[in-house]
């Protein structure tokens, strides 16, 4: 039997109208903290309360690198006695506000790809966070879209996307579909907790979309081999969130602190790094290419500081702004789908034969990644 070579032959990206620039964001949260120690001022005086310390753009500007994000809906984010964002409720009959979002950049990935519904076999929806249990996000986009055969949600966290494409590409080697569509909803502001002075400028919304096929149906554009992928988890608790079905069962409070994302950035950023940069190296190997190959990479965006490092390890040097874009300074962490972001926006110029890495980082931790080659 000959082997059966999977592609990535379109991907979608639907990019949130909305966006809160990091002036916008302080302004709001230290307006916050001030009215909290304000409110306060006697209890934080006899040591009872702590006061909120203020936050600065120029903090984040350069512990980050990130300048702005996308938010699906920005009414409340920035209102000091409100502090998250307000959505409203849609009712069983109505499209739910993740699956509205899968569609856009779905719909996209499908047209760059050339392909109808009736050509898609398995729909993965794959994210951070689901907005239900059941049914599955991506049983209600398949529906929409009317594709046959079958769709499942999966969590990963900042791997989702990557795990959800190694997911795809097994599926159409073993020949159980012939082309899968897999989409990142992730709608992060729910989650993010906006009074929180460590926290509240990391996350934004966005949504991508790839579809995976044999090459034997191929027919796009822009097509890329897929060479090998590669997936590791090792348990940490340095990023987590205890948010879950079970706090009405353990009395916990269900919007309690640790039930948004909460990490030791520090420590994440130390343990990561290495493991990410010695995750692709070694994947390369096995492949005998060396690194100096690889004309893109397509590496998770977190944090600017992060990739700089990993570019340094990988390549000795640091990487030039074409050989491994950024997109966090706009789009800030998009928890799993920033390698796609950057895959979306920085693909079109590489020529047959070029080299490249999709590759994810974190929470877990996972590390997911995938070697291509533009056909
Ligand atoms: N303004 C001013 N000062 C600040 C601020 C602020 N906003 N925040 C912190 N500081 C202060 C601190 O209090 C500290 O002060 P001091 O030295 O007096 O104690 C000082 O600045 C330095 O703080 P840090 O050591 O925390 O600063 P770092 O340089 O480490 O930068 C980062 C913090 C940016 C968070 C950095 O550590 C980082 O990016 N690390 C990598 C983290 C990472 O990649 N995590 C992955 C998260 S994504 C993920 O896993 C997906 C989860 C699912 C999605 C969740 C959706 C909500």
């Amino acid at each position: 039997m000959t082997e059966t070579n999977v592609v990535i032959s379109g991907v979608g990206l639907w990019t949130p109208e909305h966006s809160i620039s990091n002036e916008e964001l302080v302004t709001a949260y230290n307006g916050y903290a001030e009215k909290y120690n304000a409110d306060n001022a006697s209890a934080i005086e006899a040591g009872d309360l702590s006061a909120k310390p203020l936050s600065s753009v120029e903090f984040i500007n350069k512990a980050s690198g990130i300048n702005s994000r996308f938010v699906y809906r920005k009414d409340g984010i920035l209102d000091i006695d409100r502090m998250r964002p307000k959505w409203e409720e849609r009712g069983n009959e109505e499209l739910s506000h993740q699956a509205e979002v899968a569609l856009l950049a779905a719909r996209k990935a499908l047209a760059a790809a050339n392909k109808k519904p009736e050509d898609i076999d398995a729909v993965i929806v794959s994210c951070a966070y689901t907005q239900r249990s059941y049914p599955a996000i991506a049983i209600e986009v398949q529906n929409q879209l009317g594709i046959q055969g079958f769709g499942f949600d999966m969590l990963v966290a900042c791997s989702a996307a990557t795990f959800a494409l190694q997911r795809a590409y097994e599926m159409v080697k073993a020949g159980t579909a012939r082309c899968v569509l897999a989409i990142n909803p992730e709608l992060t502001s729910p989650q993010n907790n906006w009074r929180d002075r460590d926290s509240h400028f990391i996350f934004g919304d966005v949504a991508t979309a790839t579809v995976v096929e044999t090459e034997a149906t191929a027919n796009s554009e822009h097509c890329y081999d897929v060479l090998s992928t590669k997936a590791v988890t090792s348990f940490s608790n340095n990023i987590r969130s205890n948010y879950g079905y079970s706090s009405y069962a353990d009395d916990s409070e269900p919007y309690g602190l640790d039930k948004f994302f909460i990490q030791n950035g520090r420590k994440v950023f130390k343990e990561v790094c290495p493991m990410a940069a010695e995750h692709i190296s070694s994947q390369l190997d096995a492949l005998g290419i060396a690194v100096t190959d690889v004309r893109r990479w397509w590496l998770h965006q977190a944090n600017i500081n992060m990739n700089v490092l990993i570019g340094k390890r990988l390549l000795g040097r640091e990487a030039t702004a074409e050989e491994a874009p950024i997109v966090l300074d706009r789009y800030a962490n998009t928890a799993s789908a920033g390698s796609l972001i950057a895959f979306n926006l920085h693909h079109e110029d590489l020529v047959s034969g070029d080299l490249g890495v999709i590759c994810s980082f974190g929470a877990g931790y996972s590390i997911g990644s995938l070697v291509v080659r533009k056909r």
